[in-house]
């Protein structure tokens, strides 16, 4: 899945369809930044060969960076950090038991030399702004959106407080 024409240049993966309903507010940052992202399931424990070869492949087929989400034992990110020299987002997904902490844990505590941007406990929407921040770095334009969505976020919050005020 791609929202755009160009190439996909981020990816969103997943150990599980299930994880989906968490890691959608990933790809709607990229929406809302017109960002030509992918979407897959890649486990690394039922498809480990296939999740590999999606490391591997990722910054050869065009991705500057890969968001990815799993639940429960989630070595997801930190086996596709480990064989991909993009950088890698993690987001942990709370499944039914722990409160996501297991997600959370396995995702962030990663030995030095293989890092991991981890996210909050369901944050895959920061996830996608990373990304974004990630990719504006190198674009003048993308940066300038990039600053525009802040400036909303202070004009938002400042509204808030104007609002208590009054
Ligand atoms: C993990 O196992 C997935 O990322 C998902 O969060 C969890 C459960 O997967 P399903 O049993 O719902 O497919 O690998």
């Amino acid at each position: 899945m791609s929202n755009s024409t160009a190439g996909p240049v981020i990816g969103i993966v997943m150990g599980s369809d299930s994880d989906w309903p968490v890691m959608e507010a990933a790809a709607q940052a990229l929406d809302e930044f017109e960002i030509p992202y992918e979407v897959d399931v890649v486990s690394a424990h039922r498809m480990p060969r296939e999740m590999v070869a999606y490391g591997e492949q990722a910054a050869g087929r065009g991705l500057k960076a890969i968001i990815a989400g799993a639940g429960g034992a989630a070595h997801l990110p930190g086996m596709l950090a480990s064989v991909t020299p993009l950088p890698v987002i993690g987001v942990p997904v709370p499944l039914k038991y722990l409160d996501g902490m297991d997600s959370l844990l396995s995702i962030v505590q990663m030995p030095a030399g293989v890092p991991v941007a981890t996210v909050s406990v369901a944050g895959a929407r920061n996830a996608g702004l990373l990304a974004v921040r990630m990719l504006a770095a190198h674009d003048p334009e993308l940066l300038g959106r990039m600053k525009d969505f802040q400036q909303e976020l202070n004009d938002q919050a400042t509204e808030k407080g104007k609002r208590l005020r009054t």
